[in-house]
């Protein structure tokens, strides 16, 4: 079938159009059309193409999805050989390689050239005629791999080059990486999948460059960019490195953003400075600067040694990542009562610093690394964050490690741990009494909505504690003038003022009260909901969870943690203490509880059939919450509850048209009525 013109100029016009728009979006980081237009014109053209398969050229773009898988790769002779760079670790070592080239130039300043090194894998990509014709890896540098139909996928890189002052043939060498948040994302999905993550972007970007199945690098969030030659023929390139760099960008090559000319080495070592100060904020992993002589004539004078050029060097940023043992892993304990897990590590040097403990988050986290005590583990230090084990190293385990476990009472006060179902983080019962919590819950405890004692600061609190006169709050109200005035920086004066704030703060309603002991998620309003509807602090205290999930705005993890505070035998003495006429001496203004809600009253039931509970029971249940259970059905009834085998209530019910629940009805009825009751009363 011969294919029509206006096809033909339609499929031309949208590869190009696609073209432009890859470079917009991969290259220049700044996309020109919604994700959802370029998708239509892709679409378009792989339509034509399959109606016109004739049309299908190599450097179309919906080529880039990735070919047959192949065999195996075949092996490219580098006709220019692809060096590796020698490393530098100081400024030191970057004075002497400035000193040795100075030398053999015999010049007295050197003109540079600054890059990222970016940490990927490095590529030879030959353009003939401006196309793409071959994609290589460096191998040992004289032979590498042909992934050509890997590198084809990476939509960074332009199939055909711009403009058309290209050499004929044009070698660019650069790296193909993978960028921080692809790498985050790759490896969500794998995890998903329940498949083996990679270990970091470095890894991802070789394993996905290095794939026989294209489709699947295809699918891989790759980048790449250019720095630099290798067989040239056929035109002329500038006389310096910046200016190459300047045309690759013409001719639609990616290239570094942050490459800069730097005039003499002192420029050279600030530019590493500023990278290394922008690491974390930047795209993709670097793993150092590569600085290069800028002009080719000056190159060739230097000439290379071995496998490296005298031309250029990597100035590496400190490691990241580190191996070292895990000797040992302790709990700390929060101001919350959070418990987290601290890695106590063999020292190493990571990041730029020694380190010896690094946080392992939580308990889930650990299982899912699967970290053993004894392990061999990688360490992560990036920047100024906490040091953190990445992961342990499976193949050096060895008999012997020890799994990590939950501890089931607090390190500190030997409280209960409890951990709330669902959560992750596991927290210590010991609140008031935990001495890794004290000083918050005593600030907390003395705060001005609290129990309102003027003059007990966050600096006095600390003093307290630390001089070992305050464990927990009774133990504020046995305070004497001369133990206050023993304190640094504390007057005659100011040991009055707090006495008598403290003595005023004990008169105190039950909602403050309830406030003051901290109990977790427990606020003012909350607070104020306990005291109502109980009355005296004992009925709070002797509520079980059902009970409290009746207050208005209790919910089932409030209820969970009103009840956990007062299961602690720590907690109740604390206040028993501070209750005792000879401690504390608080005196608890209570007041009657609030009567029982019934968001039933008014409504009669009738139970039919074999329910699941006791009749007795759900009967009493009803009664409870306001509503009239009758024995028979009439005009009055306002639900039957039916369970299995009903008789002939049921028939009744139905003939007089008065609804009829099933237990799960009942349920949500009940939940429904208790839910507008409580709306009501707080409205
Ligand atoms: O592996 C490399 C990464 C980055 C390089 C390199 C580079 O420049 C930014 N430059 C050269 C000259 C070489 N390898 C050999």
């Amino acid at each position: 079938m011969s294919v029509p013109d206006e096809a033909r100029e339609r499929a031309l016009w949208l590869r190009r159009e696609i073209t432009h728009h890859d470079y917009q979006y991969y290259v220049l980081a700044e996309p020109q059309i919604p994700d959802a237009e370029y998708d239509r014109l892709m679409r378009e053209l792989q339509d034509l193409e399959a109606r016109y398969p004739e049309l299908v050229t190599p450097d179309s773009p919906t080529q880039r999805v990735g070919a047959e898988p192949l065999e195996g790769f075949a092996e490219v002779r580098h006709r220019v050989p692809m060096l590796s760079l020698e490393n530098a670790f100081s400024d030191a070592e970057m004075l002497d390689f400035d000193r040795r080239v100075r030398e053999r130039l015999g010049v007295a300043r050197v003109a540079y050239h600054g890059e990222p090194k970016l940490d990927g894998l490095a590529v030879g990509l030959r353009y003939e005629a401006g196309a793409l014709v071959q994609a290589a890896t460096r191998g040992d540098g004289q032979r590498g791999e042909d992934v050509t139909a890997n590198v084809r996928t990476i939509r960074a890189l332009p199939l055909r080059l711009r403009a058309g002052d290209w050499p004929r043939v044009l070698e660019v060498r650069g790296e193909v990486y993978m960028p921080k948040a692809g790498f985050a994302a790759l490896n969500a999905r794998m995890r998903a999948e329940g498949r083996k993550t990679f270990a970091n972007p470095r890894n991802a970007a070789a394993g996905s460059l290095r794939q026989l199945d294209p489709r699947i690098t295809a699918r891989r969030p790759l980048s790449l960019y250019c720095y630099g030659i290798g067989e040239v023929a056929g035109g002329e390139l500038p006389a310096t490195h910046s200016e190459t760099m300047e045309r690759f960008a013409r001719w639609g090559l990616p290239v570094a953003r942050e490459r800069q000319r730097l005039d003499g080495i002192e420029a050279a070592l600030d530019y590493h400075r500023r990278m290394l100060a922008r690491r974390e904020s930047l795209a993709y992993d670097m793993d150092g600067v590569v600085v290069k002589v800028d002009r080719y004539d000056q190159q060739r004078i230097l000439g290379h040694v071995a496998r490296a050029p005298r031309w250029a060097i990597a100035y590496k940023f400190p490691a990241e990542e580190e191996i070292t043992r895990l000797l040992d892993v302790e709990w700390q304990v929060g101001r919350t009562g959070a418990l987290t897990p601290v890695a106590r590590l063999e020292p190493v040097f990571v990041g730029g610093a020694m380190v010896s403990n690094a946080t392992l988050h939580n308990i889930e986290e650990i299982r899912r690394k699967d970290v053993r005590i004894g392990d061999w583990v990688y360490v992560r230090r990036a920047g100024e964050v906490i040091p953190e084990i990445v992961r342990p190293i499976l193949e050096r385990r060895v008999p012997g490690v020890r799994a990590v476990e939950l501890p089931a009472r607090c390190p500190v006060c030997g409280s209960r741990v409890v951990r709330p179902e669902g959560e992750v983080i596991a927290r210590c019962t010991g609140g008031l009494y935990c001495p890794a919590q004290r000083k918050q819950a005593l600030r907390h405890f003395a705060s001005r909505r609290a129990m309102d004692i003027e003059g007990l600061g966050d600096k006095l609190v600390d003093q307290l504690v630390d001089a070992g006169l305050v464990k927990d709050p009774s133990d504020l109200y046995r305070l004497t003038r001369e133990q206050l005035v023993g304190l640094e920086r504390m007057g005659g004066k100011s040991a009055d003022n707090l006495l008598a704030a403290l003595e005023r703060s004990r008169d105190v309603g039950l909602a403050r009260f309830l406030y003051a002991l901290g109990i977790r998620e427990v606020g003012e309003a909350t607070a104020r909901a306990l005291a109502a509807e109980f009355g005296t602090l004992e009925a709070v205290m002797e509520a079980d969870e059902e009970r409290l999930l009746q207050v208005p705005d209790v919910g089932p993890v409030v209820a969970g943690n009103v009840r956990a505070f007062f299961q602690e035998p720590h907690n109740r003495e604390v206040i028993a203490r501070l209750l005792d006429p000879a401690i504390g001496g608080i005196r608890l203004r209570e007041g009657a509880p609030r009567p029982p809600p019934q968001p039933l009253k008014g409504r009669t039931f009738v139970l039919t059939g074999t329910l699941s509970r006791p009749r007795e029971e759900i009967k009493a249940r009803l009664q409870a919450l306001g509503a009239r259970v009758s024995s028979s059905v009439s005009r009055k009834t306002d639900y039957v509850v039916a369970g299995a085998d009903p008789g002939s209530k049921l028939a009744k019910a139905e003939s007089l048209g008065v609804a009829v629940l099933d237990e799960a009805g009942l349920q949500a009825l009940l939940a429904d009525a208790t839910r507008e009751f409580n709306q009501r009363e707080n409205a």
